[in-house]
């Protein structure tokens, strides 16, 4: 593990590969369940290049009309949204020390061209709980700034495997990912595989 800044926590490879496959078989379950679907920019409408869905009791959903924000239900299905698999409170409990479970677990699925712009995630009302991220497949250059928009940004790559906890000082610590790495041989476990080349899931106390 790495301190990568005071609340900032980076473990390479902290699932190994038998934990990579486990947790992606968990994950094309949820996919099964709540298809993929594409969000839009709040005002523009634009839409975004990640491919996402959720598990927990709630989701994180974002459209023109409303803008980014929780919803117990799936946008285009309108069922509530598969719930947590075990596998994941276990490793908030292992990684996270917070004495409330994660109410959502926000699925982005990547491929090669898809990316993420520096952004904080504020869409929480408790900023108390730290974020749980754990990646699969390709690498990506991960961008991790201060907590206002203009502050100097250091890059890292997580690689399938990897944890980060974004906790205490680094809650609001602005973030994202700059483009998925042409990395050989990290390719998503065979149960996502078709879906695309990087699965980052994010798990969030909400409430
Ligand atoms: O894909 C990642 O590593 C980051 C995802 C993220 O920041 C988010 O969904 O809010
Ligand atoms: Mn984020």
């Amino acid at each position: 593990m790495s301190e990568i800044g005071p609340g900032a926590f980076h473990y390479p490879s902290f699932l190994d590969a038998a934990a990579q496959t486990a947790l992606a078989e968990e994950i094309a379950k949820v996919i099964a369940a709540a298809p993929l679907y594409v969000s839009t920019m709040p005002k523009t409408g634009a839409p975004m290049s990640v491919r996402m869905t959720n598990c927990g009791a709630l989701g994180w959903v974002s459209d023109k009309e409303r803008g980014y924000r929780y919803e117990p239900r799936h946008p285009q299905t309108g069922n509530p949204w598969p719930a947590m698999p075990q596998r994941l409170l276990e490793l908030w409990n292992e990684l996270v020390h917070y004495h409330k479970p994660p109410e959502a677990c926000l699925v982005n699925v990547y491929d090669e061209t898809a990316r993420m712009g520096l952004h904080q995630d504020k869409d929480e009302a408790d900023f108390a709980a730290p974020i749980l991220s754990l990646s699969l497949g390709a690498d990506c250059r991960f961008k991790l700034g201060g907590t206002r928009r203009g502050d100097g940004a250091i890059a890292l790559t997580l690689s399938s495997g990897d944890a980060l906890v974004l906790s205490g000082l680094a809650r609001m610590r602005y973030h994202g990912v700059d483009r998925i790495l042409p990395t050989i041989g990290a390719t998503l476990p065979a149960a996502l595989a078709a879906l695309g080349a990087r699965v980052n899931l994010t798990l969030r106390r909400v409430t």
